[in-house]
């Protein structure tokens, strides 16, 4: 943008109400994609990270202050072999503790990242970490317990790839060529374009959301893609908003892995919801060579009564979604399959191009894939969880998130030094999980991956669904889940609400596994 516009914009938004303010300087879309470099964990030492500060000018000119690992925001992917040991240091340059938590991996308490391996400024921490996990696409953050949202939202996050040797991956795979990772973020910039964090009640209540979306830290960018299949890794990492992922043609396009790694067939879907931390594999048909923009539904208050919330798993799974109450009040929007739905104007996510096709790499999908289905059983033992939101000092000896709102987990808020649950290995359990007044949250495991078999009172098809380790809560939710990896009482793993801002004041559990 020229800066005489830039100026009259700036000017103008001075009139208007809060919510266009940042939309004054009108970020630019369509910078190119910016694709993470690889760190490859090799065996042996020299895999290192430093965590630092840094500068990014998300919006032309305007400088915002960033953290990252290894990079100004964000870090490299990092890339994991299956079978392998694989040695990793990730050093503190910043001026308080922070933690490299390896989200969805199935790694022991003492490894895992949790908020009790903080490490402070100068320190280093170097894990060992048996890679034993199917190839899945994972998330790596920071988890410090009470700064998890704002650490993560000023970059001390990436995406990991988890390969296995054992498989042939009949999908396409050449990283940066026909396999892209998309790293989805919503953020908030001030009148000079400068990526804000500061908590209202609005934001304490549903989760820190921003009006602008980024890609791989770059605004609402564009990606060339080779004519043919395209596998798109997408990672929300965002802090609170839920997507509602669709291209602007409505083409169709298959999921095929989900958190833990891939599905037992693609599943033909054309929206793909996504809450925080979850993780989706598509891969989508360029042959055509259309240019096409994916977007989402703008879902601004993720927290009470969305309509078409409900367990709308792959599109169609679960009719009768109730839509209480769309975005803006609207009755039974849904927004599946080729219904429409959307409610008010959706948001650009990225916008693709379409090239040359692609030398190498499948021309055609399969029926079946590699998936990693270990049986879990049936269940010895079930365990409630509720997840408290209060208002007005109703829980006893809550945190306050301000505002009188505290949160928590079967009427507790999270205690860094009390343990919660113990867990024996190899124990099959059922975990019922649900929410106190309507909001909706998400439930995410340290330790392992599980398997959704009820929601909202219908069963579930979990084959469709694949192997979780975060799932939207909005009624009664049932997983299925056994631990192999152990956890002590010094480190535990965690459970918690993956809306950071909801972690951040208490809603947070934690466990032994022995
Ligand atoms: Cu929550």
């Amino acid at each position: 943008m020229r800066r005489r516009e830039f100026l009259s914009l700036a000017a103008a938004s001075l009139a208007t109400p809060a919510l266009n303010i940042s939309r004054a300087w009108a970020a630019e879309p369509g910078a190119p994609l910016l694709i993470p470099e690889v760190m490859d964990i090799a065996p042996g030492a020299g895999n290192a990270l430093d965590a630092r500060r840094g500068t990014r000018d998300f919006i032309a000119g305007a400088a915002s202050e960033t953290w990252g690992y290894s990079q100004e925001y964000l870090g490299p992917l990092l890339r994991f072999r299956r079978g392998r040991i694989a040695n990793i240091s990730v050093t503190n340059r910043l001026d308080e503790p922070i933690t490299a938590h390896w989200h969805g991996m199935h790694v022991p308490g003492y490894l895992d990242g949790g908020p009790q391996l903080a490490f402070g400024p100068g320190e280093t921490w170097a894990p060992e970490l048996p890679i034993d996990h199917p190839a899945a696409t994972l998330f790596y953050h920071s988890h410090i317990h009470g700064r998890t949202g704002p650490q993560v939202y000023r970059g001390l996050a990436g995406m990991i790839i988890i390969d296995d040797p054992g498989i042939k991956d009949p999908l396409p795979h050449d990283y940066g060529v026909n396999d892209f990772p998309l790293i989805v973020q919503d953020r908030r910039f001030d009148r000079s374009g400068r990526m804000i964090y500061g908590l209202g009640m609005m934001d304490r209540m549903h989760g820190f959301r921003g009006d602008q979306i980024l890609v791989n830290g770059v605004v609402r960018p564009k990606l060339t893609v080779p004519a043919g299949l395209v596998r798109l890794r997408i990672l929300n990492a965002s802090n609170a908003r839920v997507y509602d992922f669709r291209f602007t043609d409505g083409r169709q396009f298959h999921q095929v892995a989900s958190d833990g790694g891939l599905l037992d067939r693609p599943l033909a879907m054309a929206s793909l919801q996504l809450d925080g931390a979850e993780r989706a594999e598509i891969v989508v048909d360029f042959s055509d060579r259309s240019p096409v923009s994916l977007v989402s539904r703008d879902i601004r208050m993720g927290g009470m009564m969305n309509g078409g919330m409900m367990g709308d798993w792959g599109g169609s799974m679960m009719m009768g979604d109730r839509g209480m109450m769309g975005d803006r009040g609207r009755m039974g929007d849904r927004g599946m399959m080729g219904m429409g739905g959307n409610s008010g104007t959706p948001l650009e996510i990225m916008s693709f191009d379409v090239g040359e096709a692609s030398p190498a790499g499948p021309t055609r999908l399969p029926t079946s894939l590699p998936s990693d289905a270990p049986a879990l059983g049936d269940p010895v033992r079930r365990r409630d969880f509720t997840l408290n939101m209060h208002t007005r000092g109703m829980m006893r000896g809550g945190m306050m998130g301000g505002d009188g709102q505290m949160m928590g987990i079967n009427g507790e808020p999270y205690v860094m030094d009390r343990i919660d649950e113990t867990i024996r290995a190899g124990e099959t359990e059922l975990w019922r999980i649900n929410t106190d007044m309507m909001m909706r949250h998400t439930f995410h495991v340290h330790g392992t991956s599980f398997r959704v078999v009820r929601q909202n009172g219908r069963p579930v098809d979990s084959a469709r669904i694949g192997w979780k380790d975060v799932v939207r809560v909005q009624g009664p939710t049932e997983i299925l889940l056994r631990f192999d990896k152990l956890a002590s009482e010094e480190t535990p793993f965690m459970y918690h609400c993956h809306i950071l801002e909801h972690e951040d004041v208490g809603m947070m559990g934690q466990f032994t596994v022995t």
